[in-house]
């Protein structure tokens, strides 16, 4: 039911050969000629809209932060500290589901203008957004009054790296319960993002997590990647993340004393 998916750092697997190596191919596809070509057509057409989506944000000076994880490492929660401690910052937020406003609606109310995208509803229920999924919620966003877009990815340790949407920059949240060894086992997204929050630490006392060997293995995967400690659940540690935003959003904001 899907419709493609890519690896772009080069070793992980070439378009003519099978996907099986991330756990999954859903392209649907016959392999061989037919296939390389479909997906360089699709790649292409992914790749101009997220120009055209770059364009848009840049020509109304909105920065647009990539947000990415595995399900349930806490995006959503971490999007709610985050909003709440934006004062300032005008703030939307592009939220991805396969299902269900469940999350938007969790997102509401805290002063953030608000876009869902359903991958089940006319997008084949894609387990990432691609940048033509980003580029249908746009008309709904107020990208004139914005400062800074949020995107909520699909919950997904693997597909959502592989697309280009028009974003800024990438983070990801990591959850402490995710073990360490994780960057070695899905090292696309590891790679390509700027930031890995390391979220739930306030659960460190109750697992035998090793932070020290994650830290070591996010570093052999992506050394100039920035790591932060957080709890989106108390709060520890999300200011140094807010800052982050705030840092890029070009809005001449002082945050709060
Ligand atoms: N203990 C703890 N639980 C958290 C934290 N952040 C999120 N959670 C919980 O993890 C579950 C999944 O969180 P959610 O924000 O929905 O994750 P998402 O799927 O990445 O958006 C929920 O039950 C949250 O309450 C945290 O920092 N500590
Ligand atoms: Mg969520
Ligand atoms: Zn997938």
């Amino acid at each position: 039911m899907g419709r493609f998916h890519r690896h772009d750092d080069g070793t992980e697997h070439r378009h003519d050969e099978p996907h099986d190596r991330t756990g999954h191919d859903h392209s649907g596809y016959a392999t061989g000629a037919q296939r390389i070509q479909v997906l360089e057509h699709i790649f292409g057409e992914n790749d101009r809209t997220a120009a055209a989506n770059r364009a848009d944000f840049a020509a109304h000076g909105v920065h647009t932060v990539n947000v990415m994880s595995s399900p349930g490492a806490g995006k959503t929660t971490l999007l709610r500290q985050t909003l709440r401690r934006l004062d300032g910052v005008r703030v939307g937020v592009l939220e991805g589901d396969i299902h269900t406003s469940l999350d938007a609606d969790r997102l509401g109310g805290l002063g953030a203008a608000i876009a869902l995208v359903n991958t089940g509803d006319g997008f084949g229920g894609e387990c990432h957004l691609d940048a033509p999924m980003v580029r249908s919620a746009l008309p709904r966003l107020p990208l004139a009054d914005l400062d800074l877009l949020l995107i909520e990815n699909v919950g997904n340790l693997v597909c959502p790296a592989e697309f280009d949407v028009g974003e800024a920059a990438r983070a990801m949240v990591y959850a402490v319960t995710e073990g360490e060894d994780k960057p070695l086992k899905y090292p696309v997204m590891f790679r390509s993002v700027e930031l890995v929050l390391i979220n739930k630490i306030d659960l460190l006392p109750y697992l035998d997590f090793d932070l020290d060997a994650f830290l070591a293995n996010v570093r052999a995967v992506n050394p100039g990647a920035r790591t932060l400690r957080l709890s989106a659940r108390t709060g520890e540690g999300v200011d140094g993340w807010v800052e982050w935003l705030r840092s890029r959003t070009g809005a001449d904001v002082p945050s709060p004393a």
